[in-house]
């Protein structure tokens, strides 16, 4: 791929997702040359609702070397990229610095404590949720969760993501299991351990929902009315 400027600026703004995420990659590979470039992109598109081109190019520049580009992203993206709007008083700052730096295992028990918070004080305390809570659960902040999964996964991550698959297998579990990779050869995928916790696991893989107590959570979690509109 080409470094002119040019031709990365109308790169990074047409085409399709993946030839933009493979664009970014390689100005990451390309080191300094690429980062102004790629401030330049983040900063003009600020104010609209991040994707996970702008998750990518967002995580490339905090990976970065460069006191320059550490006081770009301090300055104008101090919190991250989402705004992550709550009408449940949910805090989800520590969540997306964890999704941001791609630490995927302690933003998924983080994303269940979040569910936790969402219920009640006695889910917190108990540290699982009922089904019969879910469908009280704030559309805003489901959008938010979901949201901050997919724009730092590279889309790949979130419930609308599972949701997705969920459909397309017509909401049959023992095809969705396998697909997501919670199940292999016919065995529950151990956790933590036996789960991929970096992006080079299945579409759909994570947040984790434990199946201990049954379907009915993850159920109702994608019976939610959040995911029926075209918003999400
Ligand atoms: N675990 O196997 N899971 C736990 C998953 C099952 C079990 C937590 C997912 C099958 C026990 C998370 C899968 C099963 C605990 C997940 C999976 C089972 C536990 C931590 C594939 C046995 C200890 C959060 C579907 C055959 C805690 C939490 C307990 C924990 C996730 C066992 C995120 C996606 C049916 C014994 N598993 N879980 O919920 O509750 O505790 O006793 O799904």
């Amino acid at each position: 791929a080409s470094l002119n400027p040019d031709e990365v600026r109308s790169g990074l703004n047409s085409g399709t997702t993946a030839t933009k995420l493979q664009l970014i990659q390689t100005l990451a590979e390309a080191g300094d040359v690429g980062f102004p470039l790629l401030m330049e992109f983040l900063l003009e598109r600020q104010s609209a609702s991040p994707t996970p081109v702008e998750g990518k190019v967002y995580q490339v520049l905090s990976a970065a070397n460069s006191s320059e580009v550490q006081d770009f992203l301090k300055t104008h993206f101090s919190q991250g990229l989402v705004s992550p709007a709550s009408e449940a008083q949910v805090d989800y700052s520590h969540l997306q610095q964890l999704l941001a730096q791609q630490d995927f295992l302690e933003a998924d028990k983080l994303t269940l404590q979040k569910l936790c918070e969402l219920s009640s004080q006695a889910a917190v305390e108990r540290k699982w949720i009922y089904f019969s809570e879910i469908k009280r659960f704030s559309t805003t902040d489901l959008h938010t969760i979901d949201l901050l999964w997919r724009v730092y996964s590279e889309g790949k991550f979130g419930y609308s993501v599972q949701r997705k698959l969920w459909l397309g297998v017509g909401k049959n579990w023992e095809k969705l299991w396998p697909k997501i990779g919670w199940r292999q050869n016919g065995n529950w995928t151990r956790y933590p351990q036996e789960f991929t916790w970096d992006l080079t696991a299945p579409v759909g893989h994570l947040p984790l929902s434990n199946q201990l107590r049954g379907v009915r959570v993850i159920e109702a979690l994608f019976s939610h009315p959040a995911w029926s509109d075209s918003s999400s």
